[in-house]
């Protein structure tokens, strides 16, 4: 073995699948096929890189983790077992893991354990339709900072939750997708379809980093694996790569999957159905909502254009350049609305792609995208409940207070003070009639409502994250005044990054998700999410996103600039409320 790489027990550092396709992971020998002598499946392999400081190639060897077969290594350079300064582990499809970093340590820390061990995953994916935004939302998202600003005041808590550095392997899909969004920045090109990117999966990425190390592995592989041939050529090929995040709390590590998967994943004939298939075991999805698609919105998008610009242009800036003129713009709202409810509808099948019939716990984290338009529209005077049909705003935002009440009374939620504020007033006395519980949800609903009609409101809570105060006057005697304070992003902040936070309800996230929830019904997912509701096993969160944070227009079918010339698309890692309340409850998991 490797110097400073003692053999030991991979299982117990990492568990025996890959949490992400649920091949062999470590050396858990797969099973062998009585007649031939063969693996049935590809066996996991290890993978050391000695990269001398990331000056010139590097060297590598692979050694497959069970038989007993000769490891295989680069001989230009030479591999130095000597030098080696990250060992990935790969599972039987390719996925990548954190085995061991040396490198990260030097001096006098030279000898400490380098052996990195995961003690939960958490896998999550992106599911909506083409372009509905959800790779810029993604990439911002992971940049969000769980820092405080404004923090000297604020209690040092070295249990909070703390990102690891990345090995470079493991951070490579991530590199691909930042640096496309910085040239969004610097010249408008925009993201390509996520379905183009071969470096999402890990064949692209050996074939990249390591290419003779992929042909060794392929080699081995058509040696031992029953039907060896066909498994080498789709070797890595099965499921993508996810971007990852590793947080310590207090201690506890975990490590974060998350797949971007291209929306045409959910077109009639989905490509790679066993892609779907493996969503049913993750344990949370961010079901992107694309406003602009949205039947409901033809009204109020014709409201936020500009007059004096090319129409094909605009329609181009929010719905992919290239992709729509004033012809064909009808056609793909239609087709891609079709997607997004087909979505939205197969959520809750039993034994669909996403649910099977034991209903595992998973979190739905519904994300309206491109609030920018939606911020324009206000701005017009269109108010929230202009964004659907009459009484869909209202509709969704009582149901996401009557469900939250019911969850709370079912104990299954713990408030924070606000929220408990709230719940309680919702609650009433302990033998108030129902329909003054109601009288008192539809109160608050249409409280809200009002309040973040207003374009500076609706943005702060989106975007900008500071405290404010909503007033909200009583209509009958059911009813009494209420006065909300809803906490900046920092105070938000402060208490979601709390070991042990995790199933807390912050009242941040109340807000937004009734909010939230009021829109997506407007956006027509009022049948889909009415059922998601229901199941007990689904908890439902809504967030209000604009990666890009300005409303953008084509300059040609593939470079995009923001609307107004006094605008810029925001760094990545400008702090933006939604993104990262959509950050912390995609890390819901590790936040224990
Ligand atoms: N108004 C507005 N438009 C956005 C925003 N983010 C993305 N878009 C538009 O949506 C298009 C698609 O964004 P992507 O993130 O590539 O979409 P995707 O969902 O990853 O698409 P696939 O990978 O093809 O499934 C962009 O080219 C922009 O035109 C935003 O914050 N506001
Ligand atoms: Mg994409
Ligand atoms: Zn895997």
């Amino acid at each position: 073995m490797t110097a400073g790489v003692p053999r030991d027990d991979v299982a117990g550092r990492f568990g025996t699948h890959c949490p992400v396709c649920g091949s062999a992971l470590g050396d858990t020998e797969p099973r062998v096929d009585a007649d031939t002598g063969r693996f049935t499946q590809s066996p996991s392999f290890r993978l050391e890189v000695d990269d001398s400081g990331g000056q010139g190639p590097a060297g590598w060897r692979v050694t497959m983790l069970a038989g007993n077969y000769p490891p295989a290594e680069s001989t230009d350079p030479p591999f130095n077992p000597h030098s080696v300064d990250y060992v990935y582990l790969l599972c039987g499809d390719g996925h990548i893991f954190p085995d061991a970093t040396p490198a990260f340590l030097g001096g006098t820390q030279r000898h400490r354990d380098v052996r990195q061990r995961v003690d939960d995953f958490n896998v999550v994916a992106t599911v909506g339709s083409p372009a509905s935004g959800k790779t810029y939302l993604l990439i911002r998202t992971l940049h969000q900072n769980l820092d405080m600003r404004g923090s000297w005041h604020a209690e040092r808590d070295p249990a909070r939750i703390r990102a690891r550095e990345l090995s470079p392997l493991e951070k490579l899909p991530t590199r691909t997708w930042t640096d496309r969004y910085d040239m969004t920045r610097k010249d408008g090109t925009a993201i390509h379809p996520s379905g183009t990117e071969s470096a999402a999966y890990p064949f692209g990425i050996m074939q990249r980093r390591f290419p003779r190390a992929l042909n060794a592995i392929q080699a081995m592989v058509r040696k031992v694996v029953l039907d060896g041939g066909r498994r080498a050529d789709n070797w890595g090929k099965g499921f993508r790569q996810p971007l990852v995040l590793r947080t310590d709390s207090g201690g506890f590590r975990t490590w974060t999957g998350i797949a971007d998967l291209p929306g045409e994943l959910f077109t009639e004939d989905g490509v790679n159905r066993r892609e779907l298939r493996m969503l049913r075991s993750f344990d949370a999805l961010v079901w992107v909502l694309d406003p602009p698609v949205a039947h409901s919105s033809r009204r109020w998008m014709r409201l936020v254009a500009d007059p004096d610009l090319d129409e094909s242009l605009q329609l181009g800036g929010n719905l992919r350049p290239g992709t729509v003129d004033k012809s064909s713009a009808d056609t793909v709202r239609v087709n891609r609305e079709a997607i997004q409810n087909r979505i939205g509808e197969k959520i809750t099948v039993i034994d669909g792609p996403l649910a099977d019939a034991e209903g595992r716990p998973l979190q739905m984290l519904v994300t309206i995208s491109k609030c920018d338009l939606i911020r324009a529209a206000l701005r017009k005077g269109c108010g929230l409940t202009g964004l659907g049909a009459a009484g869909d705003v209202m509709a969704g935002a009582a149901t996401y207070l009557g469900f939250t009440l019911n969850r709370w009374s079912a104990g299954r939620t713990t408030p924070d003070a606000g929220a408990g504020q709230l719940l309680h007033y919702l609650l009433g006395a302990r033998h108030a009639p129902e329909a003054g519980r109601r009288r008192r949800v539809e109160q608050i609903a249409a409280g809200l409502i009002r309040h973040y009609s207003d374009d500076t409101e609706f943005w702060n809570l989106v975007h900008d994250g500071a405290e404010t105060k909503v007033s909200i006057p009583a209509g009958s005697i059911a009813e009494h005044p209420q006065s909300l304070r809803i906490p900046s992003l920092d105070e938000h902040l402060d208490s979601a990054r709390r070991p042990g936070s995790d199933g807390h309800l912050l009242l941040r996230d109340l807000v937004m998700s009734t909010i939230g929830c009021g829109i997506a019904f407007a956006l027509g997912q009022r049948d889909a999410l009415n059922s998601m509701h229901q199941e007990a096993w689904l908890t439902m969160r809504y967030f209000l996103c604009s990666p890009l944070t300005t409303v953008p227009v084509a300059k040609n079918d593939e470079q995009l600039r923001p609307r107004d010339p006094d605008d810029c698309f925001p760094p990545i890692n400008e702090r933006a409320a939604g993104l990262t309340q959509l950050l912390l409850a995609i890390l819901e998991r590790a936040r224990r």
